[in-house]
């Protein structure tokens, strides 16, 4: 008779930590055994997410915060959205990881380990906003296919890196060089080994910018894996889809880079306005690249009863792509009229900005708070949606909150 066997220990430590309790019978688990719980595990506690955030999918993983889940000046991870593609990669080894860059515009193809780029290069730190292109776009109408973003694709942590610009100074571009697109280790949902899920990028004058970096670090810690461990490309202020997670390579182009979501719909917008619902051309639509001005209040959640007389500070952030918000406005009667909020500088280029206000209101009642912000161009959010998109891209309207006075 074949002794039934069981499930080692350190095998159940792992099993615990990725389940996030033990497993209490461990002991009698046959071996081989495939517990439901591995099976199907909890995001939340896979990801170390708070409870709180929203799961929009599964197959690839993706989730959104709330808008109070955004009140940190800087975002932990708990509340960082997550945007997944493909597959995360499994058994990363960081210690043998390199970064390699190649295409037409480099001297020659160069390989770095990590160690090699965090001894060699400068370090850096920034607070850096990333945003998801489509975020917001639940609200366009004819819908959009793709995520249901509501407002919580967004997130403002801070990076420890090596500037891009350094490591390409060391690699050697020609003056051909014109884009870099990146490359990954995330692995294509459909299991084909020959496919990337995505491979996008920036122009060489955003990859030169002092704040694009090769980032190892997400808050002082190594970055967690769902957002690229154990290196990533950050490039603030455009559609988070151009900062690459688990980057193993870039290529230095002598064109605009062709990867994976550089074409068609994907991250394109029509160069000029198109109505509701249109069919557009190929050659009509344009990469987005600065995100646009937007704002959101983090403080109070949608919902709160204020006593009478009470006044209610109201706050959040604000940011705008590659440019400042300059001016931050708050209403309590549905756009009527305006107040100022005070508004806070960047602690650094891209990084969102906190803005708040002491609001009164003058009697009993059901209110609305709305925060618009304007950059630094003159541009303000609009009220209700911007222009429509294939893919729903772009939506900055602005962010509103119902306040009741009991
Ligand atoms: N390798 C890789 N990088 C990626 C993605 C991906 O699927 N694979 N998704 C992109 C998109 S569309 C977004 S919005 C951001 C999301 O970053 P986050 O999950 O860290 O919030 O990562 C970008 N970088
Ligand atoms: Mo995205």
């Amino acid at each position: 008779m074949k002794r039934r066997s069981f499930v080692s220990k350190t095998m159940l430590a792992s099993i615990a930590s990725t389940i996030g309790y033990d497993v209490v019978f461990g002991n009698r688990l046959p071996d081989g055994y495939n517990l439901l719980g591995l099976q199907d595990p909890d995001p939340f506690t896979l990801f170390d997410k708070d409870s709180q955030m929203v799961l929009l999918n599964d197959k690839p993983w993706n989730m959104e915060a709330q808008a109070h889940l955004l009140d940190d000046a800087i975002t932990p991870n708990k509340f960082l959205f997550i945007r997944n593609n493909g597959r995360v990669p499994e058994n990363i080894d960081a210690d043998s990881w390199t970064l390699t860059f190649d295409g037409e515009s480099v001297r020659q193809e160069k390989t770095y380990t990590l160690a090699e780029l965090k001894s060699k290069f400068k370090q850096y730190t920034y607070q850096l906003c990333l945003e998801c292109g489509g975020n917001g776009r639940s609200e366009f109408d004819p819908p959009a296919k793709g995520n249901q973003w509501t407002i919580g694709a967004v997130g403002c942590a801070r990076w420890t890196g090596v500037r891009l610009k350094d490591v390409l100074a060391d690699v050697g571009v020609t003056d051909d060089a014109m884009y870099i697109g990146y490359h990954a280790a995330d692995t294509h949902l459909s299991g084909d080994p020959s496919k990337e899920p995505i491979s996008r990028g920036v122009p060489m004058a955003k990859a030169l910018q002092l704040e694009t970096l090769l980032a190892f670090q997400m808050n002082g810690e190594a970055i967690p894996l769902v957002h690229g461990f154990p290196l990533r490309l950050i490039a603030g202020g455009w559609p988070a889809s151009a900062s690459g997670k688990w980057l193993n390579g870039i290529s230095v182009r002598n064109r605009v880079h062709d990867g994976e979501k550089m074409m068609g719909t994907a991250y394109r917008v029509p160069c000029n306005p198109v109505a509701p619902g249109d069919e557009v051309a190929n050659v009509d639509m344009c990469i987005i690249q600065s995100m646009p001005v937007k704002s959101l209040i983090t403080y109070p959640k949608s919902g709160a009863i204020l006593k009478s007389g009470e006044t209610l500070q109201i706050r959040g952030h604000a940011w705008a792509g590659e440019l400042e918000v300059s001016k931050m406005e708050y209403s309590i009667d549905f756009g009527s009229t305006w107040q100022l909020y005070s508004l806070e500088k960047p602690v650094n280029r891209l990084a969102w900005q906190h803005f708040k206000a002491e609001v009164a209101f003058p009697k009993k009642g059901y209110y609305e708070v709305w925060a618009r912000a304007t950059d630094n161009q003159g541009k303000a959010q609009p009220m209700l949606l911007p222009g429509w998109n294939p893919k729903g891209y772009l939506n900055n309207a602005c962010h509103r909150i119902a306040v009741k006075i009991a």
